[in-house]
């Protein structure tokens, strides 16, 4: 699962990228424009982990991961309204969420592409490059479909035909395709078009040092994007994360306490994107090794088994379930099975977040 970190030039998305991944890409002032990006795979934070390590001390502990690409500014060519790079855009629809970065902080010392700092104006501008790009699939593809649809009667091009004109409707009044809750098989005919407007988005506000503690007047100005389904907002300062993802952990701590903050941002900011993503973690547990395994909503068990290994799909038999709050409550599967919450599941049952399960599967 990949998340872009796309904005402005300059509006803080490797400073973001450097907090977020614990690294130190080189921010510099004037590397504006350039075409490459940066990448990492970072864990994610789950307490629930935490709590089954406790319990089986295993060897090993392996969270789930999300993968951060830093991606080169949105710009437009020649600033004309002609719309973004081809390639540039193409890139961006591979993603499976975008996180936006808007630039609230001063320092003079920093330009902005636009003049001066206005996050709610650069989200617009943003959003305009994307619904335009978006509109343009959406019209080539009514265009076409418009000339066979009719003729041929096929039911499936119709179907196409009446969902791509509610998505023209919705462009037209200047609003993301997020805001329409499709149903799954509209879905899924809208799949492979890969509509920027319609990934999971979050939005973060980049404020300044001296803003902190003042994150709710500028979410404030967000209320309204923050409605909109698959959206979020949040307000960090870039800058003081990434400083804070260099620490040692007991340095870190003085540092966040200083400034009065509870956790770093880091955590919070992964967990946010980890969620919009609308996955499904289920856990796997033993003295070897605790693990985490990511699965889309929906997946059947042994659709999930072979998330663990192709064996375990071909040759899956049943899944001994337990749910997360039960195995930590009683402590141990022998004490579930016991009190009747291990569950002999088949192959059609749907996982849900949080269960624990150990596959049975010959082959
Ligand atoms: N004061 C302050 N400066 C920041 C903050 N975040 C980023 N900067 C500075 O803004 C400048 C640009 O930051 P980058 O992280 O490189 O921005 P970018 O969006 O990756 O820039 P491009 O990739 O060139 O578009 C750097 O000098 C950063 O130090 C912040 O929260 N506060
Ligand atoms: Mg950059």
């Amino acid at each position: 699962m990949i998340v872009g970190i796309v904005g402005l030039p300059l509006s803080g998305k490797t400073t973001l990228f450097n907090a977020l991944t614990g690294g130190s890409v080189a921010v510099d002032k004037f590397m504006g424009g350039k075409r490459e990006t940066h990448r990492a795979v970072v864990d994610v934070p789950d307490e629930r982990l935490e709590r089954l390590a406790e319990i089986f001390q295993p060897r090993k502990v392996t969270p789930a991961t999300v993968e951060y690409v830093d991606m080169a500014p949105v710009q437009r060519e020649g600033g004309s309204r002609s719309g973004l790079d081809d390639e540039f855009l193409g890139y961006i629809r591979t993603l499976d969420e975008l996180l936006i970065v808007l630039r609230a902080f001063e320092d003079e010392s920093v330009p902005h592409p636009l003049g001066n700092v206005d996050p709610v104006r650069d989200l617009d501008e943003l959003m305009a490059e994307f619904l335009l790009s978006d509109l343009a699939i959406v019209e080539n593809r009514i265009a076409r479909l418009e000339k066979t649809a009719h003729k041929t009667k096929n039911e499936e091009e119709l179907f196409e035909l009446e969902l791509l004109s509610r998505f023209r409707t919705v462009l037209e009044e200047n609003q993301p395709l997020r805001v329409l809750e499709l149903a799954p098989e509209e879905e899924k005919v809208v799949r492979g078009y890969s509509f920027l407007t319609l990934k999971p988005t979050l939005i973060v506000v980049n404020i300044g040092e001296s803003d902190l503690g003042k994150e709710q007047v500028w979410l404030d100005k967000f209320a309204d994007v923050a409605t909109v389904p698959n959206t979020r907002v949040t307000a960090v300062c870039a800058q003081i994360e990434a400083e804070i993802a260099q620490l040692e952990p007991e340095d870190a701590r003085a540092f966040l306490d200083d400034l009065n903050l509870e956790e770093p941002a880091r955590s919070r900011l992964i967990r946010d994107s980890y969620e919009l993503l609308g996955l499904v973690n289920f856990f796997t547990a033993g003295e070897k090794e605790v693990r985490a395994w990511t699965i889309r909503r929906g997946t059947r068990a042994k659709e999930a088994a072979g998330a663990i290994h192709s064996d375990l799909e071909r040759g899956f038999i049943r899944a001994e379930v337990v749910p997360y709050e039960d195995l930590v409550r009683l402590g141990s599967f022998a004490r579930c099975r016991e009190e009747g919450v291990l569950r002999l599941e088949g192959k059609d049952y749907v996982v849900q977040d949080g269960d624990v399960i150990t596959v049975r599967f010959g082959v």
